[in-house]
């Protein structure tokens, strides 16, 4: 059965004959009842709804409270990514790197090929084209998902481009990612179904050579939702090293000054740092406005003009829930009235969802995640930390029109940054681009419940793509300052920033959510250089009344705190990062390695 996960064979079949061939293929591999193609069509999408609703995958809200919504409860042991089962299978071992997990490409085939043997026995095998980015827009690319799952399915619909409007791509000759998913959970003759099938055993696989992805074993958001972590990052990385672009965990926006200038920023933040938060900010400062391009993932692409281009290539959000309420993200909590699925949040007596967060008192007699009865005096959350809401980005009121469009924006501002209880001042701007690829290389965040593993927990992650880099890291920063030799003046500025620092309490410092906007506004100056900035040893921060902190009532020392930059704390920090950089086996591009030196410098004689 190996045979059917061999690499794709020479075929004469083009177009979605091709794609026809790789799904009996499949289907022969995996065995299901039966094979449905996806349009796109509502009505197709309203029979699955119902089907899963049948099967108990998906409990109907209250249509009044919350119209065409539905929450899907996982299987307590399937609730997060799970990096340690995420494969780079690359011919070369060193081409993956050390900051993934390789498998030898062969081996791995021939052990996929044993675990999808009649994977889908008893299921529907759905082929769901879609693709990322507007179809036939410059920087779109086409997928094909085969996968097991109408959990699957309905979500990327909200998520991508998903139908017709792929294979008509792909009959046009764009060439295709392939990507197989299953539960891993076959019905035997007359089996009772569970509400959320998986298997114990997991594996999301990659072969960023062949361009293919394999996953195995889990429903949850970025195992299973294969266009998104699988696709748009770890595959379109590789693919835009060897075509001079940029595949990155960023969301997008459009900020607009109160004298109406534009500005376009992508920021990079690990999984559950506030990158949805960023993208919907309203800001508190007066005249200012944000307009949401995205939330998670940024195609950036040089241009003939010097400048560098963004794409949000999702169409929808498959946002962290808990946290999300009407003082930290309004319009997520508007953007939410409906067509919306919710996975592990609470369900109140009423039909309606609630999560930590959403109001400071829990409504009484709530279920929680796990379909167990809920009190405040439970003692664990009602929602799972990691639970989500998948909802079409239309929806969000503050929506750019690009998201409809797909068009392009050339971004003026790149931010990096992580969840730091210190060290970390609130804003740094980069010295240069070579700098700021430093600051992105560098970077460390506290660990969230995105993934498993300990949460609070220090790791570096940089550019926010430990998880989602599809090569050699050090080789991804090597290709950051390749696009920045490209772009050279047009390139945008580049700055760290930490809404996370914390106190001598134990609270942060700073108030974050719609505050973020005053960082943003000094950013935006930088560019028009009109804000004004001091060298630190580790970057140019803002100088004197530069950011504007009125009427927050932060006292001096929290102000000092937050800005400050220890060189103690920093000369540590410098020295993590030689011992960081020493497990890439001397393939830290020099120009890093000088940076770092150069920190060293600044650190200890000025
Ligand atoms: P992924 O979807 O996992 O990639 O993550 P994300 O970066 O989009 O995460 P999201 O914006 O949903 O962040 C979730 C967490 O960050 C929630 O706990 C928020 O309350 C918290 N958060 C977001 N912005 C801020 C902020 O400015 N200050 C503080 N203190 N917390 C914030
Ligand atoms: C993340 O973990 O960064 C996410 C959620 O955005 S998932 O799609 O599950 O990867
Ligand atoms: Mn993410």
């Amino acid at each position: 059965m190996s045979t059917a996960l061999s690499e794709a064979e020479t075929t004469s079949a083009r177009g979605r004959a091709e794609v026809e061939r790789w799904v009996e293929r499949i289907a022969a591999l995996t065995r299901p009842d039966r094979v449905e193609w996806v349009t796109g069509a509502p009505e197709q999408r309203r029979a699955i709804t119902e089907l899963a609703v049948a099967s108990g995958a998906l409990i109907p809200l209250d249509s009044e409270r919350r119209p065409d919504s539905y929450l899907a409860r996982s299987s307590p042991d399937d609730v997060a990514r799970v990096e340690s089962r995420t494969f780079i299978c690359s011919e070369e071992e060193s081409d993956a790197g050390p900051s993934n997990n390789w498998r030898d490409p062969a081996t791995m085939r021939r052990q996929l090929g044993g675990l999808f043997d009649g994977s889908m026995r008893g299921r529907t095998l759905y082929v769901v084209p879609y693709t990322m980015g507007v179809p036939g827009g410059e920087l779109s690319r086409v997928g094909v998902q085969l996968t097991d799952s109408p959990y699957a399915v309905l979500s990327m619909g909200i998520m991508t481009r998903t139908g017709s409007s792929a294979l008509e791509r792909i009959d046009a000759g764009e060439p295709w990612v392939p990507a197989v998913h299953s539960v891993g959970a076959p019905l035997a003759e007359g089996e009772q179904d569970t509400p959320w099938p998986c298997n114990e055993e997991k594996y999301i696989v990659h072969f960023p050579e062949t361009r293919e992805i394999f996953s195995f074993g889990s429903g949850y958001g970025g195992n299973a939702l294969l266009a998104k972590k699988c696709f748009a990052l770890r595959i379109a990385s590789s693919i835009g090293r060897d075509e001079g672009w940029l595949a990155e965990h960023m969301l997008l926006i459009r900020l607009i000054s109160p004298e109406g200038k534009r500005f376009h920023v992508a920021a990079a933040f690990p999984s559950a740092c506030g990158k949805t938060n960023l993208a919907m900010l309203q800001p508190t400062l007066p005249g200012w406005r944000v307009e949401t391009l995205g939330d998670d993932i940024a195609w950036l692409k040089p241009g003939a003009d010097g400048r560098l281009w963004a794409i949000n290539p999702e169409a929808g959000f498959f946002g962290v829930a808990p946290g999300t309420g009407p003082d930290t993200n309004p319009a997520a909590v508007e953007m939410l009235w409906g067509n919306t699925i919710f996975t592990n949040v609470a369900l109140t007596a009423d039909g309606d969802v609630w999560w930590e967060g959403l109001s400071d008192e829990p409504p009484s007699a709530l279920t929680d995640w796990t379909g167990q009865p809920w009190s405040r005096d439970s003692g664990w959350p009602a929602a799972h930390p990691n639970s989500r809401f998948t909802v079409a980005a239309a929806q969000c009121p503050s929506v750019a029109d690009e998201v409809v469009s797909g068009a392009a924006v050339p971004l003026d501002a790149i931010l990096f940054g992580g969840r730091r209880a210190d060290t970390v001042p609130l804003v740094t701007e980069a010295r240069s681009w070579a700098h700021g690829v430093f600051m992105g290389a560098t970077m460390s965040s506290q660990r969230t419940a995105a993934a498993e593993g300990t949460v609070g927990e220090l790791r570096r992650d940089p550019f926010a793509m430990l998880p989602f880099c599809g090569y050699n890291m050090a080789d991804h920063w090597g290709h950051w300052l390749s696009v920045g030799e490209r772009l050279g003046d047009g390139a945008p500025r580049i700055f760290q920033v930490n809404w996370f620092r914390r106190g001598e309490d134990g609270g942060f410092l700073w108030p974050g959510f719609g505050e973020n906007s005053r960082v943003l506004e000094w950013i935006a100056g930088r560019v028009e250089g009109t804000a004004a900035a001091q060298d630190s040893p580790i970057g140019r921060v803002p100088d004197g009344d530069a950011l504007r902190l009125d009427g927050l009532g932060l006292d001096e020392r929290t102000v000092a705190e937050l800005l400050r930059v220890d060189r103690g704390d920093w000369l540590v920090e410098a020295e993590r990062t030689e011992e960081f950089f020493e497990g890439f086996d001397g393939r830290v591009p020099r120009v890093l390695v000088d940076e770092l030196d150069s920190l060293r410098e600044r650190l200890r004689h000025r």
